[in-house]
Order: C-alpha cells, then sequence, then structure tokens
C-alpha cells in the first residue's frame, strides 16, 4: 500500500476575471503550493470551491493539476464527491486513468439522505475503483454529524482506507481511531490542528495550507518530536490568520491573501463574496507582520 501519511494542501482554484476556470491562474496557486514542504494536494474540495463548479470544470481541473504538479509533488489526492452519483463516478475514472495516488468525497448531502443511501453512495464509489478511498467527516458542510455505526460501516469497505475529519469533536476522532487503528486520519480544522495531532492524526488538510503549508508542517513535526511549546506557539500564529479569516470569509481571505503575496490566483466565484473591506485591511496589515516573514 502506498504511503498516504501527511499534509496535504487542500488547493484552491483560480478564476478570471468573470469568475471563469482559469489555466494560468491555477497554475499561480498550484505552483506555490507544490513549493511548500507538504506531501501533496487534495484536488477539487470545499477550498476549490466545487460546490460552485460544474463536474465538466472539474475534471478540466484534476487534469490540469495531474499535468501540472506531477513529480513536483508527491502525492495527488482527488475529491470526487458531487451531488449526484453519476458524476462522482465520472471524476473516479478520470483520477484513476490520471494516475491520482487517492480519492476523497463528502458524502452526499444535497437532500436529507438516509444512513443506509450514504453507505451505498460510498460503496458504489469503492465498486469503481482500486484507489485508496478516503470518507469525508464534515458537519459544517453537510450539515449532519455521520453516525458511529455508518461511519465503522463505511471504514470496514475493503479500499476505505481513510477518513477525513473535520469536526472539533476530538473524542469522537479518538473513539474512531480505537476502532480502525490500520486507517489514516487526517485532520480538516486549521485552527485546532495541534489538538488533532495530539490524539495521534496522520496527517492534514487544510484551506490555509495554500499560504502556510511550511507552518503547518512544522505543527505536525513539532508534535511527533513532543515540542509542544512550540506547536502552541505556531498553532497560535495561525489562529491569528484564520481569525481575520473569519471576518473576511475563508475562501475570499485566504485569495485576498495570496495575492497581497504576490500570486495572481484571481477572484473568488459568485456567490461568495468578500465580507468586509475593513477586515481586508486588517488581514493584509496581518499578512506583512514580522513573525510570518518566516512562513
Ligand atoms: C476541503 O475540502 O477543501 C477542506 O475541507 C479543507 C479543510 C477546511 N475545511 C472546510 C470545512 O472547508 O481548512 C479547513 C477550513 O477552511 C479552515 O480550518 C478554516 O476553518
Amino acid at each position: 500500500k502506498k504511503e498516504l501519511n501527511g499534509m496535504y494542501v487542500a488547493l484552491m482554484s483560480g478564476f478570471d476575471d468573470h469568475g471563469e476556470l482559469n489555466a494560468e491562474r491555477q497554475n499561480n496557486i498550484i505552483d506555490y503550493a507544490v513549493r511548500q514542504r507538504v506531501r501533496g494536494l487534495y484536488v477539487g474540495g470545499s477550498s476549490a470551491e466545487s460546490g460552485l463548479m460544474s463536474t465538466d470544470e472539474l475534471l478540466v481541473q484534476q487534469a490540469w493539476v495531474s499535468e501540472r504538479a506531477s513529480g513536483k509533488t508527491d502525492k495527488l489526492i482527488a475529491h470526487v464527491g458531487q451531488p449526484n452519483l453519476a458524476d462522482s463516478i465520472k471524476l473516479v475514472r478520470q483520477a484513476a486513468r490520471l494516475e491520482y495516488d487517492a480519492l476523497s468525497a463528502l458524502p452526499p448531502h444535497s437532500y436529507r439522505f438516509s444512513d443506509q443511501e450514504i453507505l451505498s453512495y460510498y460503496q458504489a464509489l469503492a465498486k469503481e475503483t482500486d484507489l485508496p478511498l478516503i470518507v469525508y467527516e464534515v458537519p459544517v458542510r453537510t450539515g449532519r454529524d455521520l453516525p458511529m455505526e455508518l461511519l465503522d460501516e463505511i471504514m470496514k469497505l475493503p479500499n476505505v482506507t481513510g477518513i477525513k475529519f473535520t469536526s472539533s469533536d476530538l473524542f469522537k476522532l479518538s473513539i474512531l481511531k480505537r476502532r480502525h487503528p490500520d486507517k489514516h486520519f487526517y485532520f480538516g480544522f486549521d485552527e485546532i490542528y495541534a489538538s488533532a495531532a495530539i490524539m495521534g492524526t496522520d496527517g492534514g488538510i487544510g484551506t490555509t495550507y495554500n499560504v502556510l503549508g511550511n507552518l503547518y508542517v512544522a505543527i505536525d513535526d513539532a508534535i511527533r518530536n513532543s515540542d509542544l511549546v512550540e506547536a502552541r506557539r505556531l498553532q497560535v500564529l495561525s489562529q491569528r490568520y484564520i481569525e481575520l479569516l473569519f471576518e473576511t470569509g475563508v475562501l475570499p481571505g485566504v485569495k485576498l491573501t495570496m495575492q497581497a503575496i504576490g500570486i495572481d490566483c484571481g477572484p473568488v466565484r459568485a456567490p461568495l463574496k468578500l465580507l468586509s473591506k475593513e477586515a481586508a485591511q486588517h488581514l493584509k496589515a496581518f499578512v506583512a507582520l514580522p513573525e510570518l516573514a518566516k512562513w
């Protein structure tokens, strides 16, 4: 089994000034991400604004990223969770053809699906491919927790190799880990990565890694080396950033940060929008702080 541990940038999307997917801007985002000391890229997830993109656009983006980043980063994970199963399968098949290293999928959430429907969805994806598949717990996005019994069933599917856990319920994370010791656990709330890492994560996947990938790698290293003082210091720096992002909106704020450090990434796609011009000024001032220069 390929080693998939580590920290992954949840790659953002590059749009032109009218909101169309744009290859040059996508490449700018990729090029910056692969220069971080991360394990790889997580492509087409929430951070990519995938909920606002068509399946055809996601297919195009999947191909662009594989072309640009292969050989420059170690691993590529394709997020394939679309509202309908047929579209998800298109993304799975292309990712396999493009030799992505693993797949991940949000549970279906555009309706109030039953546990059985959610399980069947993952079964259908798992049947499509031999690639490792990462299930996704993210109540802030889907509006519901997946019950432990359902997660147990999904994690038992043969090629489900792990979970991307984006919830602050670290007790649940710990119990899951005990029940499924052979699986990979990726944590998805950047602002409390260190706390999850103490409970034993195999890595993280995050939006703010697009600009601060090296900082999260350093937090992860510090926890692994039992240097809690250093881990806390670095996590607090990340928290100061994310506190400001909550005022601008996370995705608009990260794109603003990229622009501030010279990455031409373009705008967010409507209806996302910058929440406050004033917060944007605070963010720009923060980015210029000496503590951040190293990162
Ligand atoms: C994705 O699919 O791209 C991710 O989930 C990345 C993880 C992010 N979580 C969500 C819900 O988008 O990085 C986090 C998040 O943006 C960050 O912790 C700020 O809350």
